[in-house]
């Protein structure tokens, strides 16, 4: 069945896909689904169903059946959960395959299918102090639920995903090899990104001090779905990185996705502002959700996340733009340098702001 936006090729590979999930290929229609930077997502339907398919990029995540075995030890938690009343949101379970499997390979690609939530959207700008609220209710409530699950049966999908220092020994590794032969157009924000040892410094100092626990890792806005008619959170998707980590790192993906008064790749840097009351009320919704799941340690660290996942978002997207754009999805060839320089302008403003943010995390 063919889709004008994707390749003659792309559509016949995508046919033989859908056979494996019982639908014919004469028979259902395929669309694009969200702004996801590493895998391809599509919306399939067919007479009878609709269903979430993606395409898991394997330069990514090396060891895709280690994904969607996480994904489904995290749905068995959740339902279980549900089932106590203990989750008020959906879950999001995969479909098994004619091989009984929840993960598809075909020659070297690999594939898995998700339960459509109907009635369902996500958003990529916050617009309301509400929304905010509701997002970080929902991811909070996600890890709540899965604060007794046992990380040790959890895959590292992504080993050192969010280890600060071993990002900046894979820039300082881009910069001298320098492949691209890029590194002379943007040696001032190498330099920025480099001369940060002493936050550097304490986020490692910091973490030595903090609980593991199974996060999400990637709790930007648009993996959240809310209904269409209450507006409510009704669920949290995209469980690809979902690893042991800290409460931190979540926290500041939300306020490095919901806080900045531009997307993660608007050039108007210099108009860069930070959104003051959209940050209390993710922090609101989250450390009150959280409760007793939260310690004062880690509520302590929220504010450091929110400077931390900025700036490693900052050197990752400038690591990407020069080993030659091969793990983030780009639109030009200087798309990750903007998002590089985005994002460092939106740690060096909450840097400035640390103050007033550690006053309103206080005040909760
Ligand atoms: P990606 O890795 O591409 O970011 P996501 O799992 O976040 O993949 O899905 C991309 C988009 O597809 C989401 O932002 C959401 O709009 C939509 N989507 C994903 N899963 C579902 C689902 N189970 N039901 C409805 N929509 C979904
Ligand atoms: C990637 O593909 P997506 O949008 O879910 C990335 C995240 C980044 C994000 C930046 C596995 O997530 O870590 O925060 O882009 N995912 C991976 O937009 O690297
Ligand atoms: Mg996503």
């Amino acid at each position: 069945m063919n889709n004008s936006l994707l390749t003659n090729k792309q559509n016949q590979v995508i046919d033989k896909v859908v056979e494996h999930y019982q639908v014919s290929p004469s028979d259902y229609s395929i669309s694009p689904l969200g702004n996801g930077l590493i895998n391809d997502t599509y919306l399939i339907t067919s007479n009878n169903k609709r269903f979430v398919l993606q395409r898991i990029n394997s330069h990514v995540f090396q060891n895709p059946k280690q994904v969607t075995q996480n994904a489904d030890l995290i749905n068995q938690h959740l339902i279980a959960k549900k089932a106590l009343d203990e989750y008020p949101l959906a879950t999001i379970g995969q479909l098994t395959n004619k091989e009984n499997s929840t993960l598809l390979q075909l020659d070297s690609d690999y594939w898995r299918a998700i339960a459509f939530i109907p009635n369902s959207c996500s958003i990529d700008v916050v617009e309301t102090c509400e929304q905010a609220e509701k997002a970080a209710t929902a991811f909070a409530q996600f890890s709540a639920a899965l604060s007794d699950f046992p990380t040790q049966n959890l895959a590292e999908i992504i080993p050192d995903f969010h280890h600060l220092a071993h990002r900046l020994q894979q820039l300082a590794y881009a910069t001298n090899n320098d492949s691209q032969q890029r590194g002379s157009s943007c040696q001032t924000i190498i330099d920025d990104c480099l001369t940060q040892q002493h936050f550097i410094n304490e986020v490692s100092e910091l973490v030595t001090t903090l609980p593991m626990k199974v996060t999400h890792n990637d709790t930007k806005i648009n993996n959240l779905l809310f209904n269409t008619e209450t507006h409510q959170a009704i669920a949290v998707i995209d469980l690809d990185t979902c690893m042991p980590g800290y409460l931190m790192h979540d926290f500041g993906d939300m306020v490095r996705t919901c806080c900045s008064s531009l997307p993660e790749d608007g050039i108007e840097i210099a108009q860069m502002s930070i959104r003051l009351d959209i940050f209390e009320a993710l922090a609101k919704g989250y450390i009150t959700t959280l409760n007793s799941t939260i310690s004062k340690a880690e509520i302590d660290s929220l504010v450091v996340g929110a400077l931390l996942i900025p700036f490693m978002m900052a050197v990752r997207f400038l690591t990407d733009y020069l080993d030659g754009d091969k793990y983030f999805h780009v639109q030009h060839s200087e798309h990750n340098l903007v998002r590089a320089k985005n994002q460092f302008q939106l740690f060096k403003l909450l840097k400035q702001q640390r103050q007033q943010l550690s006053d309103i995390v206080h005040r909760i």
